[in-house]
């Protein structure tokens, strides 16, 4: 833990680093899978599959059977908390919904724009030692709302040619039109070109490991949209003296058993609550199942003290953290100046646990510094906004010279034209 005091600002650059990734050389293989997949299709997605997830596979599309295996594996209690949650992640997304916008901006001129599901997507969830079905239910959920009609899901097989049931049962629930067992950069890619068995979709979601990051990167660069340039998973926390230090410890090491590579930030205007909030850190790691991950990420971790809130809310707000906890008193002066940030979390009994699983919002966000320009998945993310207009002979007469003006002054005389043809067919017939 690196403990940093009323840093000065020339230093804060610095401090808002993330740590740093080379993607130069994994681009290279990257795109040599993707073109060969381009190229071969399932076949090519196969050898990956053995070469990366060392399975061979007869066919990589999960069955009916598989499902109801699934289902039959977890308990009651997981299948009730799976439940719950996705009604909460429902009700917050459905209540996003945006009704149809119709302006008529001058007399006869009638604007309105609507939104238009993308009708095929596909989600990524990885694999490894965490099955994040929560991931599921954050992507799927709200695509089903928006109303894609092929919604395709993508995640590797372990050794057994099997997948998570929890994975599975998720994505049952949510009404996933197809799982493929296919993970990494061959499953990018198979989405981005499609194959005999995938299909191609025209924008990709998820997390992933560096490889998925630079595939999807990569996945752009055919036309196929990605929900955001993912990274390691970030939480900065702002205290002050009434902060509670082990509910702080907790937060903190919830985000550090991600990975050895995830961003913790303690921020405080109380030097006593940074150092309660040090030891108490070392007391809950000690007991953790994932204590050699957590404390990779815990080493990297930096604690600052300000002696300011207005210092503070100004570093975080150049920092841009994915999960921003709010556990200082002044929670309005937070709420209103925090300009940078995927997803904020009010209060001491707000956990950042409460929106990775149940709350409602969802837990797919912008890190590195991303929350500066880029927003985390909604609804909208699963649409398109369409704008139409209608523009009556009255209207296109009120503002005809405007257009013929702007054309002209812009040297195209056939936009002009397609103005002055129909204004002189008004005049022609006395309208
Ligand atoms: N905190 C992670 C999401 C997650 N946590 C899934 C637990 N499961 C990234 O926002
Ligand atoms: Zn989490």
């Amino acid at each position: 833990m690196n403990t940093i005091l009323n840093p000065e600002q020339n230093t804060w650059n610095e401090l808002t680093q993330r740590p740093t990734q080379s993607f130069q050389d994994i681009e290279l293989t990257v795109s040599a899978i993707f073109k060969e997949i381009q190229q071969k299709g399932d076949k090519a997605v196969a050898k990956y599959t053995s070469i990366f997830d060392g399975i061979t596979l007869e066919n990589n599309q999960v069955t009916q059977q598989e499902i109801t295996e699934a289902e039959q594996q977890l308990s009651d209690e997981l299948k009730e908390a799976i439940q719950t949650a996705k009604k909460n992640i429902e009700r917050f997304h459905a209540a996003q919904k945006t009704a149809k916008v119709a302006v008529e901006t001058l007399p006869g001129i009638n604007c309105w724009q609507e939104k238009k599901p993308i009708s095929k997507v596909g989600l990524y969830i990885p694999g490894g030692s965490a099955p994040l079905f929560s991931t599921v239910l954050m992507l799927a959920a709200p695509a089903k709302l928006a109303g894609c009609q092929e919604i395709i899901l993508c995640t590797p097989p372990n050794k057994e040619g099997k997948i998570n049931p929890a994975i599975l049962f998720a994505a049952q629930l949510c009404g996933i039109t197809q799982i493929q067992k296919i993970g990494g950069i061959q499953a990018i890619a198979a989405m981005t070109f499609g194959t005999e068995s995938v299909p191609k979709v025209y924008k990709i979601f998820g997390p992933g490991n560096q490889f998925v990051t630079v595939a999807k990167q990569v996945a752009t660069q055919y036309g196929v949209a990605i929900d955001m340039p993912a990274g390691p998973s970030e939480l900065l926390v702002v205290a002050d003296e009434t902060s509670n230090p082990a509910f702080i410890a907790s937060d903190l090491l919830s985000q550090a058993e991600h990975g050895a590579d995830s961003q913790v930030i303690l921020v405080t205007t109380s030097q006593e609550v940074l150092k309660q909030t040090e030891s108490e850190i070392e007391k809950q790691l000690a007991v953790l199942p994932r204590k050699t991950i957590a404390e990779q990420a815990i080493a990297q971790s930096r604690l600052i003290y300000f002696d300011s809130e207005q210092k503070a809310l100004d570093f975080i707000n150049e920092y841009a953290p994915e999960h921003f906890i709010i556990a200082a008193q002044n929670e309005e002066f937070y709420i209103n100046g925090i300009q940078n940030a995927g997803s904020v979390f009010v209060g001491s009994y707000t956990p950042e646990s409460a929106g990775d699983y149940t709350s409602g919002t969802n837990h797919t966000l912008p890190t590195n510094g991303y929350a500066r320009n880029y927003s985390g998945v909604n609804l909208d993310s699963f649409l398109k906004a369409i704008t139409f207009q209608k523009i009556s002979p009255k209207g296109l007469q009120t503002i005809g010279n405007t257009i013929e003006i702007m054309a002209e002054a812009e040297g195209l005389q056939a936009h002009k034209n397609a103005v002055t043809i129909r204004l002189k067919t008004l005049e022609n017939e006395n309208i």
